[in-house]
């Protein structure tokens, strides 16, 4: 199977990578496919990145068209590439919460967090959503990073009784205004009182799988936690059957949306060099809580003293960057992670990580010869007009 491959990933970075137009992306085992790989080549997929080893979909139509399909319709999303890495046994939660430090002490039953992962010295292994499936069966829902490797050389460290694997789920995301009527149609009444990261067991042709509102959008939706393979075709041709009427379309995780909706994306806004403060991540951070996580001393030290933030860039007219290194004053300032054109606000869009120095004493900087306004994430299109 081939694809063909253009340079819709706006985050790489021109100044070192040349163009990558019209190449084409050789496809094997080790680019592992879906369960619903034929029906997203069906669908029409003109561009595929690699997540986790495996193929995501990055576009249908072009960016822009499913951007607007993306906030006034639903769309449905293999994103079998958030692979879920299980951790099963008497010290999976010990193993969880060395790996975060983010209190997972609270959670119940079928709860996902959204949760930094650290190593010893505070940087970022990977952001993943966390989920309790069960007592003793927790789920890491890993973003693009090998933590399975990570967490079986802590658990053979640690001499922990866990066992930890790469389970057999393809999570398929439905997202979009029109989400909740979609998913209601096809796994009934129970959808809609499913809270924010919380999920349900609900039933598809005699299984039982987990639902849950979430998903890598700000348009509201639900992520389906795929456990059958048998049944992927059958579940992606009923939500294209009940949907019908609701104009579904195949999509993915749009750049402009995420990027609009300040969703940060691992290996591209943020990486191993990087610690959560930088990437405003404080929130989902517990440094004072009595846990015990590999990453809270160094952590604790590093609180208030960091020295990059990422923070939103705003231009009035769409930028073609030659270099994504930002300069002031002969010194290189920050360097940008992410950036789009938002038809939607006529602004260009960058996600850059900045030198906090510089942040003390200017709210604006030249790039290539336009002034950018410098705004904290997520962009509040309130104020930037
Ligand atoms: N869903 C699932 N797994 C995933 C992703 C997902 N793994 C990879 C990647 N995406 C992880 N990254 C994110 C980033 C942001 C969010 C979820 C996963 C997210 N953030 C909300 C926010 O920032 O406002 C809510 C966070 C919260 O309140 O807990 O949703 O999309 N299964």
């Amino acid at each position: 199977m081939l694809a063909f491959f253009i340079n819709t990933a706006a985050a790489s970075r021109p100044d070192r990578i040349p163009a990558l137009t019209d190449k084409i992306l050789s496809i094997s085992r080790r680019t592992r496919s879906t369960p619903f790989t034929r029906r997203v080549e069906a669908a029409g997929v003109k561009g595929y990145t690699v997540y986790n080893h495996m193929l995501l979909p990055t576009f249908f139509e072009s960016n822009e068209a499913d951007y607007w399909h993306l906030c006034r319709e639903v769309q449905v999303w293999d994103v079998s590439c958030e692979r879920q890495i299980e951790v099963k046994g008497p010290d999976s939660e010990r193993l969880i919460q060395l790996m975060t430090p983010r209190d997972i002490s609270k959670a119940v039953i079928g709860q996902g967090l959204y949760a930094p992962l650290c190593d010893e010295n505070g940087g970022l292994i990977n952001d993943p959503v966390l989920i309790k499936f069960a007592k003793d069966d927790w789920w890491v829902s890993i973003a693009d990073s090998d933590v399975r490797l990570w967490a079986r050389g802590l658990a053979h460290g640690f001499g922990l009784d866990v066992r930890i694997r790469e389970a057999a789920i393809w999570p398929l995301a439905v997202q979009g205004p029109k989400a909740e009527e979609l998913v209601t149609r096809v796994f009934g009444p129970e959808v809609p009182g499913i809270r924010f990261f919380r999920s349900k067991m609900l039933e598809f042709r005699g299984k039982q799988m987990m639902v849950m509102r979430s998903g890598y959008s700000k348009q509201g939706g639900f992520e389906i936690y795929l456990n059958d393979a048998e049944l992927a075709e059958p579940l992606w041709d009923e939500l294209f059957e009940q949907g019908s009427d609701l104009n579904v379309r195949a999509g993915g995780p749009n750049l402009i949306e995420r990027i609009e909706s300040g969703l940060l994306s691992y290996g591209n806004d943020m990486t191993f060099h990087n610690n959560p403060f930088e990437c405003g991540l404080d929130a989902f951070m517990d440094l004072d809580a009595d846990i015990e996580s590999m990453s809270l001393e160094a952590l604790r030290a590093i609180r208030g003293r960091h020295e990059h933030q990422l923070m939103g860039l705003v231009f009035d007219q769409p930028m073609l960057f030659g270099s994504f290194d930002i300069e002031a004053g002969n010194r290189i300032v920050g360097d940008i992670r992410s950036q789009v054109w938002s038809s939607r606000h006529l602004k260009h869009l960058a996600m850059v990580m900045m030198k906090r120095d510089f942040l003390a004493d200017n709210t604006s900087v030249m790039v290539n010869g336009t002034m950018a306004r410098i705004v904290d994430l997520p962009f509040d299109f309130g104020t930037i007009s």
